[in-house]
């Protein structure tokens, strides 16, 4: 059936499942729980300034991190959704030290991961910020079913709360964005079948840490400034992400001396599955950043993705 532009997300989630027999309607329903968490979230956000959701809550999290007030409610609204929607056996998020096991999902054969609320340091200056989620199947009984690789995902996206809020996700069959329409309160498809430009003009590299980067590093960085490419950098990772997977390019976030800054499992993998959905590259520096095993829930990684030859460049000037 032709995929229509502005079919409600719902639909389009009903119609894909569909397409699969053998579907129970548990992941649709799982993906009902992060739309209706999404579109609260988004409302919190577009009343920032008005609603006392601003500035920090004093505590810091297991990264270390100082949490924001948004933070915080992100991960509360999320975790009452995806617990309350009984299809999640555990659910693990940046701002947990360990994984969650819902009473209502004892029987779920789903798992989650989930950042609430992506982009924490750049909340209060009214900058886009996003949440990214990725759903695999429940393994073991304990937290250790969270350390499978990220080609093992069964569906990941996120949300972008930009100049529209955006859903994008993917279950394996190509990604599609869907743009909230606050009047309706309902999400409707945008962008069907995304597809990144094998090639681009815009690299995102912090380069403020240009003199603790490895020398290669820097070569990389120095190869796209000579080509003529235009830096991009919003200090947030989904941000950064929509506009690579968008307009094409590179995202990069590599060791900071010995230091890696974003997480494997619910940053990275998640990431990298949807890039790869739409046709582009996501790696360490090393390896396909899905055949990565987490040893650890926190866990840190090196990346490199987005469009396939500027990824493959950037490999070839790194590793050579
Ligand atoms: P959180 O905001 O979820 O902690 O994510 C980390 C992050 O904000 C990424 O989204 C972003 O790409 C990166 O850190 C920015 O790091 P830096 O402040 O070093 O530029």
């Amino acid at each position: 059936m032709e995929i229509k532009k502005g079919i409600d997300l719902n639909r389009f989630i009903l119609e894909e499942e569909r397409k699969h027999p053998e579907a129970t309607g548990t992941l649709s329903h799982a993906l009902m729980a992060i739309e209706n968490a999404t579109k609260i979230i988004s409302s919190y956000i577009r009343m920032a300034g008005l609603v006392d959701v601003i500035g920090k809550t004093g505590r810091i999290n297991v990264q270390g991190e100082e949490v924001q007030k948004l933070d915080t409610l992100s991960n509360r609204v999320l975790i009452e959704h995806l617990s309350g929607s009984g299809d999640f056996y555990a659910v693990a998020s940046e701002e947990m030290e360990h994984a969650l096991f819902p009473e209502e999902g004892k029987d779920g054969k789903y798992i989650i991961a989930i950042d609430p609320l992506d982009g924490s340091s750049v909340i209060d200056a009214n900058t886009s910020v996003g949440t990214i989620f990725s759903i695999w199947r429940k393994t073991s009984s304990d937290e250790s079913t969270f350390l499978q690789e990220g080609k093992k995902i069964v569906a990941a996206g996120y949300v972008i709360y930009g100049t529209s809020t955006m859903l994008v996700y993917s279950t394996g069959n190509g990604v599609y964005g869907f743009t909230l329409d606050p009047m309706v309160g309902t999400y409707l498809l945008s962008h069907p079948d995304i597809k990144i430009p094998e090639k681009g003009k815009i690299y995102g590299f912090n380069e403020s840490y240009y003199n603790k980067w490895d020398e290669r590093i820097r070569k990389c960085v120095d190869f796209f400034k000579t080509e003529g490419y235009t830096l991009r950098w919003a200090g947030a990772m989904v941000t950064d992400i929509h506009r690579t997977i968008m307009k094409g390019g590179i995202f990069a976030y590599p060791l900071v001396g010995s230091k890696a800054k974003i997480r494997l499992l619910y940053e990275a993998a998640p990431m990298a599955f949807l890039v790869k959905q739409a046709g582009g590259l996501a790696t360490n520096g090393t390896e396909d950043i899905l055949n990565i095993k987490p040893q650890a829930l926190h866990q840190r990684v090196p990346v490199f993705m987005g469009s396939s030859e500027d990824v493959k460049k950037c490999m070839e000037i790194i590793n050579s």
